[in-house]
């Protein structure tokens, strides 16, 4: 019985020294849809919700026509999610719409739009067309209030990126045309993930990566960064454009190594003094 309990201590100790944080959640882009491959359940899975009050239908501009066919257009943002995978310096985004990223009619097909549409819907988000469609997010990774790096579809089309639909992912830089104008400088050498899936009714939703976040200047895992976002075009004549305005989220840190390595001893210090005293005294069952 006493040897039982010792070797219970040596497992317990093993099993402490050996205990990792509560391991961060991980998130892989499998389906292209951000409900799927980023559940709000999920932890550290941080979530803005863009209309809470809104219908689909009703939170931007649509043409009557297309509520009537039941549809929901392919520029309002239900919400955007992050997450930040310490360990591999990478920062998750996704982009969730409530109908097809791109689909503006909401037909079920991006690039395509019933005769009745007034307006153009592009293909790739407009990449060979040189339309103006974009959907941006801006990041703040200084608290300002203003992006610091913007990531997505520029409207400029003459600033394409290496990524699906020329995702690039640039430093911000100021514009009177909002967010979509806002892609400075490229980043994408280093910090460019891509986009996870060109938008379908298979994959429908706006998912990205951007590499090695903690090397941009101004990053800091304890202020957390900020968010906002863009979708829209002036080609679509019968959908407005949406925005998700600039909020702040924290990140989740993981411990300092050394720190989980104390605590894991004075736990299985605690654990092993307990079988030990318990050597000599009577059995308990
Ligand atoms: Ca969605
Ligand atoms: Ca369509
Ligand atoms: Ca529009």
């Amino acid at each position: 019985m006493v040897r039982r309990r010792l070797l219970f201590g040596a497992a317990t100790l093993l099993a402490l020294v050996g205990a990792r944080p509560a391991a961060a959640g991980s998130i892989s882009f499998m389906t292209g849809d951000v409900e799927k491959d980023m559940p709000s359940s999920s932890p550290d899975v941080v979530t803005i919700v863009n209309h809470p009050d809104s219908q689909a239908q009703t939170a931007i501009y649509q043409a009557p026509w297309i509520t009537q066919n039941g549809w929901v257009n392919g520029r309002v943002i239900k919400d955007v999610r992050a997450f930040y995978d310490q360990s591999a310096d990478k920062l998750y985004v996704g982009v969730n719409f409530f109908g097809i990223a791109g689909d503006v009619d909401g037909n079920g097909v991006v690039g395509t739009a019933d005769p009745k549409f007034s307006g153009t819907e592009q293909a790739h988000l407009g990449l060979f067309s040189h339309s103006d469609t974009s959907i941006a997010v801006g990041i703040d990774l200084k608290n300002s209030g203003t992006p610091t790096i913007i990531a997505g579809i520029a409207s400029d089309k003459s600033i394409i990126g290496p990524g699906t639909d020329g995702f690039t992912v640039n430093w911000a830089k100021d514009s009177t045309a909002g967010l979509s104008g806002q892609f400075g400088a490229s980043l994408n050498a280093t910090h460019n993930g891509n986009l996870a899936f060109e938008p379908s009714k298979a994959h429908p939703d706006f998912e990205f990566s951007i590499d090695h976040l903690s090397t941009i200047p101004g990053f800091s895992i304890t202020n957390g960064i900020g968010i906002s976002a863009f979708s829209g075009s002036s080609d679509d004549i019968d959908v407005g454009e949406d925005s998700v305005q600039m909020t702040h989220i924290a990140l989740e840190q993981i411990p300092e190594p050394t720190t989980i390595l104390g605590w894991s001893l004075v736990a299985a210090a605690a654990a092993c003094g307990g079988a030990i005293r318990r050597k000599g005294g009577p059995s308990l069952a």
